[in-house]
């Protein structure tokens, strides 16, 4: 089974970025226990972070035909992207919408997903470890959809 992983705008700078409210944890960090978790579930884990719209839409279309499923932070354009949620239902590949933060208690402009009505299962709130619970439930999901 193959995963795609996809970051947006400014997740490339975790570690360093807000760190009270993003955590310590790097995108690299991030990946490495992905990849782990991949290994023990048997699953492929492919990477992806590009801070434009233009380049995260052109990975999503790149998806079709190569990925099973993916998870997909996609940043702040997650409150403002009609086109990347579009190209999510384009491809129609499953996905899980990830964040770090728990988006409903943060700024009301961060409370509201273009892309959640789209995917499979959103997850928010338990900083890095959102990644890991996320692969688990959509591998899971996608293996019993496969039985
Ligand atoms: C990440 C971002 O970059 C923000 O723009 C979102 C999200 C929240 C996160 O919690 O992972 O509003």
């Amino acid at each position: 089974m193959r995963i795609a992983v996809l970051n947006g705008p400014s997740l490339n700078l975790l570690g360093s970025r807000e760190p009270q409210i993003y955590g310590r944890a790097t995108l690299g960090d991030i990946e490495k226990r992905l990849r782990v978790v991949a290994g023990e579930l048997g699953a492929e884990v492919e990477f992806a972070q590009h801070n434009g719209e233009g380049e995260l839409i052109d990975r999503i279309h790149a998806m079709r035909g190569n990925a099973d499923g993916a998870l997909i932070n996609a940043g702040a354009y997650t409150h403002t992207s009609l086109a990347i949620r579009d190209a999510l239902v384009a491809v129609d590949v499953p996905f899980v919408e990830v964040h770090l933060t728990n988006i409903f208690s943060r700024e009301p402009e961060r409370r509201h997903s273009m892309l959640a009505g789209a995917a499979t299962a959103v997850l928010c709130g338990f900083g890095a470890l959102g990644y890991e619970l996320a692969l688990r439930g959509l591998v899971a999901k996608l293996a019993e959809q496969s039985a």
